[in-house]
């Protein structure tokens, strides 16, 4: 049996070190048809990689790339400690066939075959590609010409992008605790679930239905609870996240979950990001309160009606709004988060945005306050920042990255209305601060060890800086 070693290149611990479900995913994928292994560089930042792969001796390495950069202006750009501290060193000693694949790989391929001088690439979800792909290299086999395959030169040889986004995806079961160590990940981390692949939505800076197609393509909910519960009974009492584009899209999927998981008793506690405020009602915050929600993202951009329009959102103000009161008479703990800086955005957006953060936002809950659009190939904003000369044709987006900002507002007068609306605003937060200070960190551990503290960790944040606040300490 040929061997496959599959290398998580991300060590990203901010805002917490996520586990790579994707590559859980395509070793089960392979499992049985040859020998797979996965190497997880996130905590010792690939130190033992070489040593392992002169031990284990693989015939193909496949080399996950998730992240390209933060996406804030002041950019934190990964990629090139990627190839010269994890690709290029295996690329020395290997002889083995490397292939890439990931998020990141996905959005930018052509710059990175030729960054790296990797065998094949496969842009998006890998499951059945990459199977296809190594079955032919064991075989000897010309690659199969309609693959979504980059050949070394970055030449592209049947690329079909998108085309593959149709199909349902396996939904095999991801297993991570046993794929990987898993027990780093518990205390800050979670344990990533997906339950469908997918976005039909259209905002205009978003990478999602690149990546995933366009079409909402859902698993079973009896699988994904399955899942969850066999996860739950290896591991214990662990955050389970869902990573999906949006949680409660299609209509009505999120809701058979929450039910499916209330009706096998599961005492798990759960968190998700997007939740679309077009298909939110009480009842399905009823339904997530009861199935063990403990957290959620509500991520709308923008709380000005033009511009939700102008950014292609598919859901309008008064949906926010209402989505917003219903979180709120809940009390269930949420991350907003806001993009400044979008087309059209000035003074009189800006402060709408502030008035619906004051009326509607409850006061316990996070507000990250973030500006500027990250432009990344194929999206409308790509093709807006082309018409508006920000851009030019042909140019890579991969670095440095390229920040759409209204001309309606500079980008100094910008920076200074978030600065000072979240030094007036206890919980609201600029997206420059990334990490709150060691020191407060410190405080919230002992805080919550001490007094048994099961809430979302940036509750007890905001509560300590609220009260240094008050102390003149911060
Ligand atoms: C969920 C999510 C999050 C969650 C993660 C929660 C969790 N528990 O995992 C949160 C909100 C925490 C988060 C944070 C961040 N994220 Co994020 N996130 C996502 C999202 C929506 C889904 C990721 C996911 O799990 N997908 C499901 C798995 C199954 O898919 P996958 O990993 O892509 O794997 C498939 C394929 O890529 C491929 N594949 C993967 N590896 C390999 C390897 C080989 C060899 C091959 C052949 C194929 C292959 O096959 C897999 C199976 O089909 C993506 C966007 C998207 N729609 O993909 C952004 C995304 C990955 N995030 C992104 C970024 C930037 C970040 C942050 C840096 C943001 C920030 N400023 O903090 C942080 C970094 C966090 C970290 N520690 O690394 C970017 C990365 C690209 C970029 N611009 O750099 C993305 C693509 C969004 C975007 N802006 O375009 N994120």
């Amino acid at each position: 049996m040929k061997k496959v070693l599959l290398v998580n290149c991300n060590t990203e611990k901010a805002p917490y070190p996520v586990p790579p479900l994707g590559l859980c995913l395509l070793a089960a994928s392979l499992e049985g048809t040859w020998e797979v292994s996965i190497y997880d560089c996130m905590f010792d930042e690939g130190a033992g990689l070489v040593d392992r792969v002169l031990q284990f001796n693989p015939d193909y390495i496949g080399f996950s790339i998730r992240n390209i950069d933060n996406t804030t202006p002041d950019s934190v750009y990964y990629v090139d400690d990627q190839i010269s501290g994890i690709i290029r060193p295996v690329q020395d000693i290997s002889p083995a066939v490397i292939i890439l694949g990931g998020s990141g790989f996905s959005i930018f391929p052509e710059e990175l075959m030729q960054l790296t001088q990797a065998d094949y690439g496969i842009i998006g979800e890998a499951e059945s590609t990459l199977h296809h792909l190594l079955a032919l290299l064991d075989k000897g086999e010309e690659v199969f010409p309609s693959l979504v395959v980059l050949v070394g030169n970055s030449k592209i040889r049947g690329n079909t992008r998108g085309s593959y986004h149709k199909g349902l995806f396996s939904g095999r079961f991801s297993e991570i605790d046993l794929k990987i160590d898993f027990s780093p990940y518990r205390e800050r981390g979670a344990y990533s679930v997906q339950s469908k692949r997918g976005c039909s939505h259209g905002c205009i800076y978003c990478t999602y239905p690149l990546l995933e197609g366009t079409i909402f393509r859902t698993r079973k909910p009896s699988d994904i609870v399955e899942e969850i519960e066999q996860a739950f009974d290896r591991v214990g009492d662990v955050m389970f996240e869902f990573v999906d584009s949006t949680f409660n899209d299609p209509k009505g999927h999120a809701e058979e979950i929450c039910r499916e998981i209330i009706r096998r008793k599961l005492r798990v506690r759960l968190r998700t990001m997007g939740i679309n405020p077009r298909n939110s009602n009480e009842s399905l915050f009823e339904l997530m309160m009861e199935a063990g929600f403990v957290q959620i993202d509500a991520t709308p951009d923008t709380a000005s009606a033009r511009l939700l329009a102008n950014l292609g959102k598919g859901f309008d103000l008064p949906e926010v709004q209402q989505m917003a009161t219903t979180i709120k008479k809940f009390n269930l703990p949420t991350m907003w988060f806001f993009l400044f800086g979008s087309p059209g955005e000035n003074e009189d957006t800006f402060n709408e945005t502030l008035d619906f953060i004051d009326t509607y936002i409850n006061p316990e809950d996070l507000v990250y306050m973030a500006s500027g659009l990250r432009v990344y190939p194929n999206t409308p904003l790509e093709k807006t920042a082309l018409q508006e000369k920000l851009i030019k044709p042909g140019q890579s987006l991969l670095y440095p990255p390229v920040f759409y900002f209204s001309d309606g507002i500079s980008r100094e007068r910008l920076s200074v209305l978030i600065k000072e609306a979240s030094s007036e605003r206890m919980n609201c937060i600029y997206s420059t601060e990334t990490r709150p200070p060691a020191e407060m960190m410190l405080e919230a551990h002992k805080l919550r060890a001490e007094k048994q503290i099961r809430e979302p960790m940036f509750r007890t944040l905001l509560r300590i800086r609220k009260e240094w606040k008050e102390k003149g300490l911060v």
